[in-house]
């Protein structure tokens, strides 16, 4: 691909695909002509991967997702394909800038957070490491909302994101499947006279597929992502038509329509959204048939579909999976339930990935009757013959019994999905070490102490291409030139930076490095917020999404602190900070949103007082999405990484921020561990409590006000809130924050203030010998190559999945 053929690819799509002659055409239009080329260039390996797994009897990872929170593709595409250089050449020729192009793209933002992101990393990986694999999910309409800071408030803004259209991906209106909901159930006799269950549903809707390729690093391997949308069956109700009902008759089509219009904001539940269940059972069932029928295609008997497909459930949210698998199986395909059972187990695996008890799914067994009441039988009879066996081989007594059930009988009747999803897959999995020793422990011991060779542990990982490569061209290039590129695909080859690390030149080039990704930083926050950040200042990061046990609000202590110690005494010498913040925080969600507001409340006040404003800045990012992600990554100093002990299952942005050089203040909690464990205690900034120690001081009665009573800077601190010090003496606003800290303080920010502080007191003594910081901030990118997501998908792939690489060859 030289840099005329591109040229002349764009200049046939304007002309071709978009029908503007150069001179009318628009940055977007260059931005889509662009991605045009690109998607030609992607689609020859497309077509490849697809036909070596068609020809070949291949076993494929199919990723069931709510939610892939995929970033912009443009400039991941072109790392992969390894034609930037020409690209760029290429554009200019015609006047155009290729970040101004890369800069037009809208990124789908089909996800909240973690989860999705990690989707995201785990398809990247899988084509770089040549695994043949189809993520599936749902082609919302409207991704995670667009936030407004207004006033220090968040304010939620439609993510329009397919507004200009979408030129990576592809419709393909002959893959479609019928998705029934409600109706009933009844007794029939098939043509062996047999008495068989049929579902007579009451309302169907069509789902159509819509692809993306997912094209590996600088291989031929191009996955899938089928995401799908859903349609009415029929565009109109002829019979309510007829009978002039002409707007009854458009009804349908617009109930049906919504089922994937929008992306549930919510990381945590909202107890029995009835849309949210259509949406998980519309894109499982389009995902189970669509692998059915590529069964069939290839001539396959359906008892061998677990060496075919290995389905991967992101949470429990695909787990409806579970039973409509058997449903497709024992109904529509008349397997006996022994064998469709066998098929299932074989099939599954489970990813959790929280702990949150208030986050695990469950839904109201009318609802589930109501929706999908076939659906309900088969859950029933699956549980019905999973307590018999547990009642038989392990003897167990019926408390132990109703803890395992599927069905939550306490009070309203629910539908446990972890349950669901536990008893349907061969494989349960945490996302990091501790995690996946407290799911043992607390949420799914029964199941562990039932089937301990079902659980096993995989650390989260990261793709170092989309988050190091791309995100940091700098370091990338410093990097490279140091120890050669072999680290974009084999992180483990960062250790050889270790050495570096005591050599004076290469620390300055670091160092330069860094200095030169804050700048960019910096520019960026300041058109976007208004606020100069100085880039020589430390620059102390906390980005994602806004959440109590995440602890945003223990961070904004420690700021007000450092404010109170600058107002008692100007002169004194602190290291000077920008604390930088971003996140989104649930619609409705009233702590979160809270606490966005007590973040600008503060920054307002801190950011316009000369007596502090040349030592202490505070920011916050609006709209933290993966585009800007990519540059607040690469720019910080410190990563804040404090959530409660227990609580984080993993968290990925810790791993992010790791792998380009930022030094970790944070908890024993998810990833951090582990993290800690690779870059050496050292080289990591470590403070309060463990789980264990969480767990005793809340058996024994936690008393928050007792740390504010003990602490004379924290009372201090929680004093000048309450007194609307930083909300123009309004004394409600940050009541109810005020109120929830000292009554209750579910997640210990008070018990874990004084070691946070001491601990950021050292943090800031080390900042001030630049060598030793720049040493160690070596030392975590040296050492961070564990939490790639190649070695997280590799562990996958050999130890629950049993997929293999296949080379992509590339015919002429
Ligand atoms: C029930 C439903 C509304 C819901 C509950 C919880 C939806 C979403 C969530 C959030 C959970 C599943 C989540 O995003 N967990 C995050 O997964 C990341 C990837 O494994 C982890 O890094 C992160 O620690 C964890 O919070």
């Amino acid at each position: 691909m030289s840099a005329p053929e591109i040229k002349k690819s764009i200049l046939d799509h304007l002309t071709y695909s978009i029908g503007r002659p150069p001179s009318l055409a628009s940055k977007q239009d260059y931005y889509k002509a662009l991605a045009l080329t690109v998607r030609d260039r992607l689609q020859q390996h497309w077509v490849e991967t697809v036909q070596a797994y068609l020809e070949q009897d291949l076993k494929v990872a199919c990723y069931l997702s709510a939610e892939f929170l995929m970033g912009p593709h443009l400039g991941n595409n072109l790392l992969n394909l390894g034609i930037e250089n020409e690209v760029r050449q290429a554009v200019k020729e015609m006047g155009c800038e290729l970040d101004e192009l890369l800069a037009e793209e809208e990124e789908p933002g089909l996800g909240n957070g973690g989860l999705g992101r990690l989707a995201a990393c785990y398809m990247d990986s899988l084509a770089t490491l040549e695994r043949l694999a189809l993520g599936y999910g749902i082609r919302y309409e409207f991704g995670i909302f667009d936030q407004e800071i207004r006033d220090g408030w968040q304010c939620e803004i439609t993510d329009k994101w397919l507004r200009s259209g979408n030129p990576w991906e592809i419709a393909k209106p002959e893959i479609t499947y019928y998705v029934n909901f409600g109706g009933h159930t009844e007794y029939y006799r098939d043509e062996a006279g047999a008495e068989r269950i049929r579902w007579v549903p009451d309302r169907a809707v069509k789902g159509m597929a819509y692809d993306t390729p997912i094209q590996g690093y600088r291989v031929n391997t191009c996955n899938t992502l089928r995401l799908w949308s859903a349609e009415a069956c029929e565009s109109f109700d002829f019979q309510a038509f007829n009978t002039g009902d002409y707007y009854g008759a458009v009804d349908d089509k617009v109930i049906s329509e919504t089922i994937t219009k929008v992306l549930y904001p919510n990381d945590e539940p909202e107890i029995g959204k009835r849309l949210r269940l259509l949406q998980q059972y519309f894109f499982v069932s389009c995902s189970l048939q669509d692998m059915l029928r590529l069964l069939d295609a290839q001539g396959q008997p359906t008892q061998r579909f677990p060496e075919k497909f290995a389905v991967q459930l992101n949470d429990t949210h695909p787990s409806i999976g579970v039973a409509e698998l058997m449903r497709l199986l024992v109904d529509e395909r008349r397997l006996s339930w022994e064998d469709a059972w066998d098929i299932t187990v074989l099939t599954f695996g489970y990813t959790n990935h929280t702990l949150l008890p208030e986050a695990l799914e469950t839904w109201p067994l009318p609802l589930f009757r109501e929706l999908l009441p076939r659906h309900l039988e088969i859950i029933y009879e699956i549980n019905a013959r999973f307590l018999a066996s547990v009642r038989e081989t392990h003897h167990q007594d019926d408390e132990h019994v109703k803890r395992l059930s599927l069905i939550d009988e306490n009070g309203e009747k629910r539908i446990r999905m972890a349950h669901l999803a536990c008893v349907g897959s061969h494989a349960i999995n945490g996302v990091a070490a501790l995690h996946s020793e407290l799911l043992k422990r607390s949420v799914l011991k029964d199941f562990y102490e039932l089937w301990p060779e079902r659980f096993n542990n995989k650390t989260n990982g990261v793709t170092p291409r989309r988050f190091m490569a791309l995100a940091n061209p700098k370091l990338s290039e410093l990097i490279t030139r140091t120890i050669g590129d072999g680290w974009i695909t084999h992180t483990e080859e960062l250790r050889m930076l270790e050495p570096f690390s005591e050599d004076a030149a290469f620390r300055k080039e670091w160092r330069l490095v860094k200095q030169s990704n804050k700048q960019q930083l910096a520019d960026y926050i300041l058109k976007q917020t208004g606020i100069e950040l100085d880039p020589s200042w430390m620059f102390d990061v906390q980005v994602k999404r806004i959440h109590e046990y995440k602890r945003q609000h223990l961070n904004i202590l420690h700021v007000i602190t450092l404010y109170n110690r600058l107002k008692r005494d100007p002169k004194l010498a602190i290291a000077p900070r920008a604390f930088i913040f971003g996140g989104k925080a649930a619609p409705g969600y009233f702590i979160a949103k809270r606490i966005i507001k007590l973040i600008n409340a503060v920054g307002e006040v801190v950011n316009n007082d000369p007596d502090v404003n040349k030592k202490l800045r505070v920011a916050f990012v609006p709209n933290f999405n993966v585009q800007n992600g990519q540059l607040i990554y690469p720019a910080a100093d410190l990563s804040e990484q404090i959530s409660m002990a227990g609580k984080e299952a993993s968290g990925t942005g810790n791993m992010k921020f790791t792998l380009n050089g930022a030094l970790t203040i944070g908890t024993l909690d998810g990833a951090n561990v582990e993290i800690r464990d690779e870059v050496g205690e050292e080289n990591f900034f470590l403070f309060g409590l463990t789980t264990e120690e969480t767990l005793r001081l809340q058996q024994q009665g936690y008393r928050p006000y007792a740390y504010v009573e003990g602490n004379s800077e924290l009372a201090e601190a929680i004093r000048l809130i309450a007194s609307g010090h930083f909300s123009h003496g309004d004394t409600e606003v940050f009541r109810p924050l005020v109120d929830n800290l000292c009554q209750s303080d579910p997640f210990l920010v008070f018990a874990d203030y004084a070691d946070y502080i001491a601990c950021q007191d050292k943090v800031a003594g080390v900042w001030k010998d630049p060598e030793n910081w720049t040493r160690m901030s070596i030392l975590n990118t040296a050492r961070a190559g564990k939490f790639s997501s190649d070695r997280a998908i590799r562990e996958y792939c050999d130890e629950i999945w049993d997929v293999r690489p296949v080379p992509i060859m590339i015919k002429d």
